[in-house]
């Protein structure tokens, strides 16, 4: 067995747990911040079986898009940056998705 974890923007969360629950996959929603943006996204625990996760990770891919953002990354409390110059936005393409496929030693549920 394994454990998908599934980093995806809150745009997305929504129509990927249909797809995967629609699937019989099982799956948990966690709501978390990425560390760079500092912006809310949506990380999904999804346990299963070794020859389905092709079929998962296929789903993730065909509903989550990446999409560009904006950001004044790497700034001080006073909106300066660490250089002493105003920030500028700068384009950050996010997702599809962040995937970590782990192997799961025991899956119990007592
Ligand atoms: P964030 O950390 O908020 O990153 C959002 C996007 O900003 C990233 O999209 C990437 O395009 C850009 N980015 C991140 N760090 C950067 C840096 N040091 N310099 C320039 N640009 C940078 P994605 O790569 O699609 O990542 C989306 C989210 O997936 C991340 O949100 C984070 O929550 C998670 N993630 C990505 N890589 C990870 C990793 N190695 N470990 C844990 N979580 C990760």
């Amino acid at each position: 067995m394994k454990l998908i974890i599934a980093i995806v923007q809150d745009e997305d969360s929504s129509r990927l747990l249909t797809g995967l629950m629609n699937k019989g996959l099982g799956v948990t929603k966690l709501a978390t911040t990425g560390g760079f943006l500092k912006a809310g996204n949506t990380t999904l625990l999804i346990g299963v079986e070794d020859e389905r996760v092709s079929e998962a990770v296929e789903t993730i891919e065909q509903i989550c898009k990446s999409r560009k953002q904006l950001t004044t990354a790497h700034t001080n409390a006073t909106g300066v940056s660490a250089s002493g110059y105003m920030p500028f936005p700068v384009e950050v393409t996010v997702g599809g998705a962040t995937l970590f496929v782990l192997n799961v030693e025991q899956f119990l549920k007592v």
